[in-house]
């Protein structure tokens, strides 16, 4: 995302933390899955993507003084559902793309059959690493709370219900109402549950986690909206993705509904929303989540 966006401290930290969630990864991603299963997920997970998502868990967990092992695990297992999504949004019977972090898309490497396994398997996964027998830093309940947040960014009410919208609006004009609510389902409620699954790995009082979800919210949202300004003004060689899909594909698009400036003069103002709710929040230790807010927003890809 750019370390050059970054404090020396905040850089620091970023690394350990991706170098602990890569480790992970590759510890749970099951190498030996049958029939070239196990390399058709370690590839569409392993080696590639910004891990946002996993970065949120892991801050928000130290907002709240959160056990570090439980963070982990539902860092891993959020980053494993979405990249279940893109793996499934890259077929060709949703986006139809052929490059992602990089790289062929994973039907394109291993067929469409495999693809689709893989991502089935991938999301099942995520709550097999909530639920450990052996993992004293995750008892049932908390077992219990992560999975039930993370089922309900992953399903109806969240992501794939923000994907059967965006299925359906191809080549009609939706306005900013019908498009944030597209996006609060389809990409925020993700990256809100990042937040919310890091916060609940340690203790917290009700306004704080209001002020938590608020951040997440509008985070989230602010994470589309950058997304369309890039796809509208990066290639696709920086942005790893074929750039300019949604716009080519008759898709409105925060860039198509309110112009360029003021997308950008969007993302600037959620940007603030998050951080007062973080000021609200009442919380110590909000640093990483405050710095993270901001590359979000400044990110290059
Ligand atoms: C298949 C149920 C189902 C849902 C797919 C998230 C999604 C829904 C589709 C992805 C389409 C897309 C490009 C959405 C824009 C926002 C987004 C989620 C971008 C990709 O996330 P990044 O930038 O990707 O965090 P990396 O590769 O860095 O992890």
């Amino acid at each position: 995302m750019g370390a050059e966006l970054t404090g020396d401290a905040f850089a620091g930290w970023m690394h350990r933390a991706l170098g602990e969630v890569e480790a992970a990864l590759g510890r749970w991603v099951p190498a030996d899955a049958p029939a070239g299963l196990g390399e058709a997920m370690r590839y569409a997970v392993l080696d590639g993507g910004k891990r946002v998502r996993p970065l949120l868990v892991l801050a928000a967990a130290e907002a709240v003084a959160g056990a570090r092992a439980a963070a982990l695990r539902a860092a891993v297992a959020v980053e494993l559902i979405h990249a279940y999504s893109l793996v499934h949004d890259d077929m060709p019977c949703m986006d139809n793309d052929v490059l992602r972090r990089g790289k062929p898309t994973v039907h394109v490497r291993f067929g469409q059959a495999q693809a689709m396994l893989a991502g089935d398997a991938m999301q099942a996964l995520a709550f097999e690493v909530l639920t450990p027998d052996d993992d004293p830093a995750l008892p049932p309940p908390l077992q219990a709370r992560l999975c039930g947040l993370l089922a309900r960014a992953a399903g109806h009410a969240g992501m794939a219900g923000g994907q059967a919208i965006d299925l359906a609006h191809v080549g009609h004009a939706l306005d900013e109402g019908a498009l944030r609510e597209m996006h609060r389902r389809k990409t925020g409620a993700l990256l809100q549950a990042s937040v919310l699954m890091g916060a609940a790995c340690g203790a917290v009082d009700a306004a704080a986690w209001q002020a938590l979800a608020a951040y997440g919210e509008a985070i989230g949202l602010a994470f589309q909206v950058v997304d369309d300004v890039l796809d509208a003004t990066q290639p696709s060689q920086a942005l790893g993705k074929t750039a300019g899909k949604d716009a080519d594909a008759h898709k409105p698009t925060y860039v198509t509904v309110l112009g360029l400036a003021a997308a950008r003069e969007r993302a600037q103002a959620l940007h603030a929303e998050a951080l007062a709710a973080l000021g609200r929040s009442g919380l110590a230790h909000t640093g990483r989540l405050h710095d993270l807010a901001g590359l979000i927003v400044a990110r290059h890809h």
